[in-house]
């Protein structure tokens, strides 16, 4: 696509050819004597940065001059995948880089498709910081991101004859034209050691490991702005100070490597294992890191602003810290340790300010993705922290007994054990004896006949007692040899303890953080409790990833604006049913679709028709996902199939390319099972000449963005069928329907709001509510549940052994509940499964009627305004973060 609007003030093709020209000779990456792809890509990347780097640095000095207030999203994840069609398309000078690389030998497309994606993110949570990057700088507001620098990004998927295989993703394997080291900009970070109050009356952090964090910088540009915003990757590194030099030069080279590797290797890959409790260390030291170097550059900038005016009560007046999920909880503790130990600060002075600073967006309802700590790990690793958090956690129970008084002592146990930061910790010691004492004073009975009666208040049988004091002894012998249930901090407790703000990130799931996960706290302090649905950049997202709906787009709404004023599009839906709209839809769609059909041919080898519907499930594997309902779907659809007379399957069924994408975790056993699954289903039905182009099963490998770019815009019906209550909010969907693509789904996350804005008509749904669920678990696993004839007709099918002689017993076992596969269907793939395939019914049928399909095409196009970033990010900006924006001069 050269198309996109020229930069008026921007550089021409000639001096855009002689930059790129001067970065090939003189980038030391590559031998001299070719310009090849990859050296094209590497000096092209390069003459952008500069670019880049002159509006990062005009950015930069305004904000300092006019110290004005920043906002800062701390995230584990930022998956940014490729940068340079994005960076040139915002610059607006797409068209003069494709014609500069053409006079010298190149194609944009070729070099583009030479970069490595930043991978550094697993799924959703961290493509949605990355989309919040992109609206922050493009609406002009002072904002960073705050991130680690991997040297591995997520794994590079291979499938294999055993599933899926993980392989390491060197992704700066070449280096990153892209980061500008700041070897100016480190910090200190410290691990260990120990405690010990200073002559001062404070507590002192002494000893321990110390290792230095630094900054790389990467220029994150707006469209048609010059506002270049900053995403600051720390890496961390041993202080040349702690080598241990004289172990070197006595020959003891392994320890004196120690000090490096422990440094090192905390940026080395994103989610380590943390099975072992090695792997439990280094995921926390990478957390603390994060917090550590983000908050000490964070300060050092609002002292430097504030010159020889350092007022701390103005902070939160300069700087809105947004913690991306709970992983930088220790944001926190930080914080207000900074502030009293460094800075001086009264304990209530440090919590005030922090808390004003401070807010929190939760991603999650699963329970095992909550974070908990061990106790004693963390007081180990971070014993100051570990102080603040006992402390945080008294003045908590302290406004808990205060809120509702020692009335009535079950409830407020009750209450404590669901708020409290700490799990299976002693109260504090100033509560110590709260419900001895509570529970105490509900009984009636005198004090002075106390001594003379039993624990329930009952005179006491002397020998009686004897009795119950050796059961007594017995069970305290018993108890011993239980073990003790965990000592754990709750990190997400932690979060709407020290936040202002918490947010969901859908509506539905807003109210299920509001009346269940948090449902005590909200009871506390309702004000503190937002919704703020997710969103997609329509830069990546439509204008860069579908130039043919981008052109179509602009030319029936008369403008480009719709690119950063999404609402434009709903304009469109006055033309949905005219012919000449509807045939461009259609042809952007197969043009899509052909790409697609050659890269499917290019990483699996299948041979798919371009003439069949594309039915697409990208995302993570997850047994909440439910990619093992859409796979059961297919092979039913199959079992059908081979039922009848070819006559009878081409008039029943349309043709479809299913086609699946995504990683499962490495230690997920049960998600690679389903990867598996799906490869051996493709196996057999994709060479059963009876079936031929009516029904292909694809999984393309090693999912990314860049993938998703290719896949999104070519996808006619995609699926996000996940158990209702469980996806918080998806933004794949928001992506697909953009593109004109038709969803299958359940009321579930960001689902229920697309399908109020494109119209009920144009979505296709089916499955049980979330209010339903608990009660349909509840059902299921006291066997009261009949499973339809279908379901069990399908399961019987996969293990007669159609799909080769893989065992699946444990993962059909999961669906039945039987001994020792756990509760029974939890995901409730077989209470859906009928509704399912009576909604891919009516699928089949719409697909028949193409005017009708592609009226519902652009009405999902017309209807997902509401899903830009931008209008999230404004949001953001207004409740949460209270930041304006700031348009460089
Ligand atoms: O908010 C971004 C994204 C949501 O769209 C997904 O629904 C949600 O699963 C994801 N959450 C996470 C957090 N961890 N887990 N599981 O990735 O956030």
């Amino acid at each position: 696509d050269t198309s996109s609007s020229q930069n008026s003030s921007g550089p021409d093709t000639a001096s855009v050819a002689s930059s790129i020209q001067y970065h090939a000779e003189f980038t030391p990456l590559f031998s001299p004597e070719k310009f090849e792809p990859p050296k094209a890509f590497f000096a092209t990347a390069q003459s952008v940065r500069d670019s880049l780097i002159i509006n990062w640095n005009s950015t930069y000095e305004y904000y300092e001059r006019l110290n004005v207030k920043q906002a800062y999203y701390l995230s584990m994840e930022f998956l940014q995948g490729r940068a340079l069609l994005n960076a040139i398309g915002n610059l607006g000078l797409t068209g003069a880089y494709a014609e500069a690389l053409s006079k010298l030998g190149q194609s944009l497309e070729n070099v583009v498709s030479q970069e490595p994606d930043a991978a550094l993110g697993n799924g959703g949570l961290g493509r949605l910081a990355s989309c919040f990057l992109d609206s922050m700088a493009t609406l002009n507001y002072p904002a960073w991101g705050y991130g680690l620098r991997y040297k591995y990004g997520l794994f590079k998927q291979r499938i294999t004859k055993d599933g899926q295989e993980e392989v390491a993703e060197d992704w700066l394997e070449l280096g990153n034209p892209w980061e500008i080291e700041r070897n100016d900009v480190s910090y200190p970070v410290k691990f260990y050691g120990k405690i010990v109050p200073g002559s001062d009356g404070k507590s002192h952090w002494i000893g321990g490991e110390d290792i230095k964090a630094v900054a790389y910088d990467i220029p994150i540009p707006g469209y048609k702005t010059k506002t270049t915003i900053n995403l600051r990757l720390w890496s961390t590194m041993v202080p040349s100070e702690d080598f241990d030099l004289s172990a070197f030069n006595a020959g003891d080279h392994t320890k004196a490597a120690e000090a490096l590797t422990n440094a090192e290797k905390i940026c080395y890959i994103l989610y380590p294992g943390d099975e072992s409790v090695e792997g439990k260390v280094l995921r926390l030291k990478q957390q603390y890191t994060l917090c550590s170097a983000s908050l000490q550059d964070i300060i050092a900038r609002f002292e430097k602003r504030s010159a020889a005016n350092v007022n701390w009560e103005e902070f939160p007046e300069k700087v809105a810290v947004q913690m991306n999920d709970t992983h930088p909880t220790l944001c926190i503790p930080e914080l207000i340790r900074i502030l009293i130990d460094l800075k001086g600060l009264s304990w209530k002075e440090a919590w005030n300010i922090t808390q004003r600073t401070v807010a929190y967006t939760n991603h999650t309802v699963l329970p095992e993705a909550l974070e908990k700590w061990s106790f004693e790990l963390m007081q180990k690793l971070l014993p100051r922290h570990m102080e603040i958090i006992e402390m945080i956690d008294e003045e908590l129970v302290h406004t808990i007994v205060s809120e509702y008084g020692t009335a009535d002592p079950d409830l407020l146990e009750k209450r404590l054990k669901e708020t409290r930061i700490l799990e299976n910790v002693d109260l504090p010691a100033t509560f110590a004896d709260l419900f001895v004492k509570t529970k105490e004073s509900t009984d009636v009975v005198p004090d002075d006949e106390l001594e003379n009666c039993d624990e329930e208040g009952g005179p006491v049988d002397e020998e009686l007692e004897s009795e119950q004091e050796d059961d007594v002894l017995e069970e305290e012998k018993e108890a011993e040899a239980v073990q003790e249930p965990p000592q754990l901090v709750r990190m997400a407790n932690l979060c709407v303890v020290g936040s202002h703000a918490v947010n969901g990130v859908a509506e539905i799931h807003s109210e299920i953080v509001t009346n269940e996960v948090f449902n005590e706290f909200y009871k506390l302090w309702p004000e503190k409790f937002q919704n703020k649905t997710n969103g997609v950049t329509p830069r990546r997202w439509i204008r860069f990833c579908n130039p043919d709906l981008s052109s179509i787009l602009t030319s029936w709404l008369g403008t480009e604006d719709w690119v950063t004023n999404t609402g434009k599009l709903a304009e469109l839906r006055k033309f949905a049913d005219n012919e000449d709209l509807q045939s461009q839809f259609r042809a952007a769609k197969s043009n899509n679709k052909m790409k697609v059909v050659s890269f499917i041919k290019e990483k699996t080898g299948y041979s798919v028709s371009p003439d069949a519907m594309f039915d697409i499930q990208v995302k993570r594997i997850h047994e909440y996902k439910r990619q093992l309902m859409n796979i059961l779907g297919i092979v039913y659809r199959y079992k059908k199939m081979k039922e009848m007379s070819a006559v009878e399957r081409k008039a029943k069924f349309v043709p479809r390319v299913c086609i699946f994408g995504g990683k499962a975790f490495a230690t997920y056993v049960q998600a690679k099972r389903i990867v598996k699954f799906i490869t051996d289903v493709g196996a057999t039905v994709n060479h059963d000449p009876e079936i031929g182009d009516l029904l292909k099963v694809i999984f393309v490998p090693d999912y990314n963005v860049s993938v998703a770019e290719l896949l999104i815009p070519a996808s006619e019906l995609s699926q996000h069928i996940s158990t209702a209550g469980m996806e918080a909010s998806g933004t794949s969907n928001m992506k697909f329907a953009m593109n004109g693509c038709i969803l299958i789904g359940t009321l579930d996350g960001a689902n229920v709001e697309i399908r109020q804005e494109v119209g009920e008509e144009n979505f296709f749904l089916f499955g049980a509510r979330a209010h339903e669920i608990a009660g349909l678990r509840k059902e299921r696993s006291e066997g009261k549940f009949v499973p339809d004839a279908r379901f069990e007709e399908v399961k019987k099918f996969v293990k007669s052994g159609v799909f080769g002689s893989y065992n699946y017993d444990e993962l059909m076992g999961s669906l039945e509940g039987n001994e020792g596969f756990g509760q029974a269907d939890y995901f409730l793939v077989g209470k859906d499964f009928p509704s399912y395939l009576e909604c891919q019914e009516k699928v089949d049928e719409a697909y028949c009627d193409q005017k009708r399909w592609t009226r519902m095409s652009i009405m999902n196009t017309a209807g997902s305004s509401k899903f830009s970033s931008d209008r999230t990010i404004q949001e953001y900006a207004r409740d949460i973060w209270n930041i304006i924006p700031v348009e460089l001069p």
